[in-house]
This record gives structure tokens, sequence and C-alpha cells, in this order.
């Protein structure tokens, strides 16, 4: 369940920053029971919300068996404990859901140390919130009570920590370049979703890698759940990566593990940019997605953008033309602009075949083949990554014509 008090001084309204907390929590993996808002002139210093709206709260809380309450606001550590006392489950902000839903979904070193970095600033404050508590329990004059000596050795250990990761973020950049050039002997091709949360990236994600499955998805079974083996009309064969979302409430200390979680986009190939074009705030969402993508260093990587949702535009039927100039406002370069509906799967088929002329990397060749006629091994593989234009037997021998992957034919060339 979730929970906002009062709206937030930032410019999204309280329900559509409720609507994107809900969003968030099921990208975490929650299943969202309940919702409960209060407005009041000031926050109660102890709960935040005041004392009827936490009796409230509590109720919602064993009537739904929610194991866990998410405010839309920052908590002060008192104020958590507090309320995880009264209300009977766990608590947590709007910080430390998106800090988990990054957690998760971090792939790069860089990504995942930027992220506990994140994670160990947050905590730090929060430490010493606990320690002062502590002393006053303890209460010794003078003395350091056993919480004080813990709390210690917890912060030395954090600053340590801190220090470490910071150290190993600057050897990663020195290695990045090293990294990229090893990636690029990989002959398959990587293609980012990059969008808002809620644009309907994992749809699309799911519906383009549904029909791609392949015979050989044993190959992949080591990847995570977030990159998929796709297949182009063209045979072709690309990984799909499924990226965190851009939120439109970012808490300002997330901006740089936000970032890091862009890091695979950087280094995509092609970025399928999804937007919700049912959303009113469209072309600001496409205009920010693209400025924070310049600012990684993904400017100059192709871009297809993906305008979803068309099922929920009323009237005549998508142009597709209008709809990427108005989004785009004329001054922003795509590869191409694509209208779909993941939900729906409309559009998919020439979203794919845009994908395919957007990709530079291993072009379609048509090329002659010549194998022995008891080679099925490389005669299945024609058929399964190329297109099969004629085969002709010659005694021990078969020609076969076929478009296939530059990266099949070279594999094929080097192999006879
Ligand atoms: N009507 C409609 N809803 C969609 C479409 N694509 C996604 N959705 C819905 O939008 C919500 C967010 O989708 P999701 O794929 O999780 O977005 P993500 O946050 O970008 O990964 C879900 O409720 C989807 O069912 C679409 O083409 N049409
Ligand atoms: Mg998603």
């Amino acid at each position: 369940m979730e929970w906002t008090a009062r709206g937030r001084t930032a410019a999204v309204p309280v329900d559509e920053s409720l609507d994107e907390l809900a969003e968030l929590a099921a990208s975490a993996g929650a299943e969202v029971l309940d919702r409960v808002l209060q407005s009041r002139p000031g926050p109660e210093a102890a709960t935040l919300i005041g004392r009827g709206k936490v009796e409230e709260l509590a109720a919602a809380v064993r009537s739904g068996e929610a194991d866990l309450v998410v405010f839309d606001r920052d908590l002060s550590p008192t104020q958590q404990r507090n309320l995880e006392k009264i209300v009977g489950a766990k608590v947590i902000d709007r910080t430390q859901l998106i800090l988990d839903i990054f957690a998760s979904r971090a792939r790069t070193r860089e990504g995942r140390l930027q992220i506990e970095l994140a994670q160990l600033n947050y905590r730090l404050p929060r430490l010493a919130g606990h320690g002062v508590e502590m002393s006053r329990l303890g209460g010794g004059i003078g003395t350091r009570g056993p919480g004080e000596t813990k709390l210690e050795t917890d912060r030395r250990r954090i600053a340590h920590r801190i220090k470490k990761i910071e150290d190993d973020l600057n050897g990663v950049r020195a290695g990045r370049a090293l990294h990229r050039r090893r990636r690029n002997a990989v002959p398959l091709a990587t293609l980012a979703l990059a969008g808002y949360t809620n644009a309907g990236k994992s749809t699309l994600f799911n519906r383009l890698t549904q029909a791609g499955v392949m015979v050989d998805a044993r190959m992949f079974a080591t990847l995570d759940p977030t990159v998929r083996p796709l297949m182009l009309p063209s045979r072709r064969r690309v990984l799909l990566s499924d990226t965190v979302g851009f939120i439109r409430n970012l808490p300002t200390t997330l901006v740089k593990a936000f970032r890091a979680t862009l890091e695979e986009v950087a280094e995509a190939e092609l970025v399928l940019h999804v937007v919700d074009v049912s959303a009113p705030a469209a072309a600001e969402y496409v205009a920010h997605v693209m400025s924070v993508l310049a600012e990684i260093g993904a400017a100059q990587i192709p871009q297809i953008l993906v305008m979803n949702k068309i099922d929920r535009l009323s009237g005549s039927p998508a142009d597709a033309g209008a709809m990427s100039h108005r989004l785009l406002g004329g001054g922003r370069h795509v590869a191409s602009a694509t209208a779909v509906s993941a939900l729906t799967g409309a559009g998919i088929d020439g979203l794919l075949r845009a994908i395919d002329e957007a990709l530079q990397l291993d072009p379609v060749l048509r090329a002659t083949f010549r194998l022995s006629s008891g080679d099925g091994a490389t005669l299945a593989m024609l058929h399964q990554f190329g297109r099969v234009l004629a085969t002709r037997y010659e005694g021990t021998h078969v020609e076969v014509e076929a478009e296939v992957p530059e990266s099949l034919k070279r594999r094929l060339d080097s192999a006879s």
C-alpha cells in the first residue's frame, strides 16, 4: 500500500505523484492494495501524518494484510521507526523504494558502485539519528553508551566503504574504454529501451521478444531477465535490454545513481526511445530524455522514437509524421519515429522493420555458399539465421544462395 502527506513542492500534482509511486512499487515487485492521502497544514514531527491518520493507516494495513507501507514523502529515521511500531508493517519512503529498484537493476559495475554509494549516503545520516536516540536512552553523563560505540564503528565502516567505492569508481572509469572495445568483438548489437516509467517499456520488451524466442535460448540463460535476444525480419539477431525508467519526481540525491543505470544505454547500438503519446506532457518527457541521453554521451547513438499507446488516442488513425513533429518540436533528430501499441500489438511489425533499417551493424548480404551435402548443421544454420533463396544439389555438394547477416558469412567463410 502507499501513502502520501500533502503535495510535494515539485510541479507534479499529488495524484500523479502517487500514480507514479504505485508504478514504482509495482516494478519493485509489490502489489498495491490501497492508497491513503492526507492534507494538513504542516507535518507531525513524530509521525509526519496526524495521529488519527496513523490509526486509519494501521487499520488499513491490518485489513489488507499489507506488509509494506510506502510514503511518497521523505521520512526521518525517527518517523520511520515510530510509524513501523504503530502500524505494524515495514515502512519505507520514496527514496528507499527507488534505491531498491536501482539496486536490483544496476548491471554495469559502475552502476552498482554508484548505487551502493547512494545507499550508503542515505544511511549515514540515519545512523546518526539513531545514535542520538541511543545516547539519550543510555543516558550516562559524559559516558559513551554501548549504542554510541556501535554507532562510531558503523560510521567508520560506512565511511571506509564510501572511500573504497570512490576509488573503485575511478578505476572503473579508466577501464571503460577497454570494456567497450571488448564488447565490440561480440557480434550481437544491443538495443536499449529508454523512457519514463509507465511509458510501456516493459510491455514493449515482452511484446518484441515474445515472437523472437529462439531455439538456442539456452545461450542467453545466464543473462539477466531484462536482456533478451530478438530476431529481426532480416533474421539478424540482436539483444534487447529493458532499462530503469526516468522518474518524474526523482529525489536529487539519486540523480547520479540514476544516470549510472543509464550506462548501458550509452553502450547500445540503437536506442528505442519509448514515449506514452497519451500523456499530456509527452513532448516534455521526450525533450528531457533526449537531453539526459546527450549528457551521458549517448547523443550520437541512433534513436527510434517509439510513440506508444496509440490505442488510447481517440479519433482518426494516428498520423505518425504529425505526431512525431509535435513530440520532437522539429529540432531533434531521430532515425525514425514509429507509432505502436505495445498492448494490442498494432504497429509492431513496422517498428521491427524500422529497427532493421536503423541498424548499421551486421548488414544483410546476399551470398552463395558451397557446402558438402552432408553438412546438415551449416544448412540448418543458413535456414535459421538467413533467408535461403535457392538450393542446388550438385553431386556431393550443395550450393545455397541466401541473404545472411555479414557476421554469419564471416563465420562460415572462416570455417570452410
Ligand atoms: N493502453 C495501453 N496501455 C499500455 C500500452 N503499453 C503499456 N501499457 C500499460 O502501461 C502501464 C505501464 O507499462 P510498463 O510496460 O510497465 O511501463 P514501463 O514503466 O515503461 O516499463 C501498464 O499498465 C501497461 O499495461 C499500450 O500500448 N496501450
Ligand atoms: Mg518497466
